[in-house]
């Protein structure tokens, strides 16, 4: 009763931020996002009998805060009335810091814990297992590029492009290690609350979605680039403007910012885009990419760079 699953953070272009149904964790909106081949998450799940709690390590230590968001996915997999758990994860990136370890962490998670109790794959039945503890977990379950769209009850996912038939980088700047001062999941909640920009997000998000979903069929990197940083721009304008407001940038998010609005201007193919923490993601092709590196590793604040292509699916041909 014992198994072990790697999976890849993912970053959306187009986002999701907001709840349609917070009890089932259904996302408000759908979203389009990269697969990140160079992030891992290697997740080992085995049940005994013979233990009597369930124990995390994260990274070699015990781990209490996480803990019940990890015993509650495996409640939804495996069933409530199963043996205890102990859960090793490693993870070659900071965690809770805005570099999406939860899409990485849960999609392993599902996988690991489908398998160890020998159950057959069912991709779009581990998407919604993943998605109701971690809404960007369910698009880890795919390479490449991805969507996930909302039906009426449920979430589906749908690889958009194969990592090799658009080999897309992202450069990540990483301006801050420290976790997010508030989660993204308490966070959103209160945007719906409180923002007045929210409902018009809502409104906008299938335009945007459309748009990149048509710039990714055709390749089209200026067209993916200028409705992703919108869609960003967006769900920040909404977050800044949730009472009280949720800031997650820094200085140096908004030097990185400028300095790749100067690099396209010089005609660089790039483009950012930036999550639920300040760190700071540039999408370019792969030619691009040490330029990208240079520059952003110039920025006073820039704390350390890291480089992913795109990835693929969850992997169980791995050791811990
Ligand atoms: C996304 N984020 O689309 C957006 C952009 C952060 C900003 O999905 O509440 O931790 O657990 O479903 O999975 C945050 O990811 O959120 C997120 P919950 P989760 O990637």
């Amino acid at each position: 009763m014992q198994a072990i699953a790697q999976s890849h953070p993912n970053i959306a272009l187009i986002k999701y931020w907001g709840k349609r149904d917070a009890v089932k964790n259904l996302p408000a909106v759908d979203s389009l996002s990269l697969t990140l081949g160079g992030l891992w998450t290697n997740m080992k799940v085995g049940f005994s009998s013979n233990f009597n709690r369930d124990e995390l390590l994260i990274n070699g230590v015990k781990d209490e805060p996480n803990l019940s968001r990890v015993s509650q996915c495996l409640d939804l997999v495996v069933g409530k009335n199963r043996d205890f758990a102990r859960i090793e994860s490693e993870c070659n990136f900071p965690i809770s810091a805005g570099l999406a370890s939860s899409s990485s962490s849960f999609s392993a998670l599902v996988v690991a814990a489908n398998m160890a109790i020998n159950k057959k794959s069912d991709i779009q039945l581990f998407a919604a297992q993943a998605g109701s503890i971690s809404g960007s977990a369910a698009r880890s379950l795919m390479g490449g590029i991805v969507e996930l769209t909302n039906t009426s009850n449920t979430i589906k996912i749908k690889q958009l492009s194969k990592a090799k038939r658009w080999p897309l980088s992202v450069v990540i700047a990483i301006t801050d290690k420290n976790k997010k001062s508030i989660s993204s999941s308490r966070a959103m909640n209160l945007s719906s609350r409180s923002s007045p920009f929210y409902s018009a997000w809502i409104e906008n998000q299938s335009p945007d979605m459309k748009e990149a979903r048509l710039a990714v069929i055709n390749k089209d990197f200026e067209k993916l680039a200028a409705v992703s940083e919108h869609n960003c721009l967006k769900m920040h304008s909404v977050m800044w403007t949730t009472k009280p407001s949720v800031v997650y940038w820094n200085a140096a998010t908004l030097n990185c910012m400028h300095a790749l609005r100067d690099l396209q201007q010089s005609g660089e193919s790039v483009f950012f885009t930036m999550d639920a923490g300040p760190q700071i993601k540039a999408v370019c092709l792969p030619e691009n990419e040490a330029r990208i590196e240079k520059r952003l590793a110039e920025i006073d604040g820039v704390v350390s760079i890291m480089k992913s292509g795109l990835g693929g699916a969850p992997s169980s041909d791995i050791s811990l």
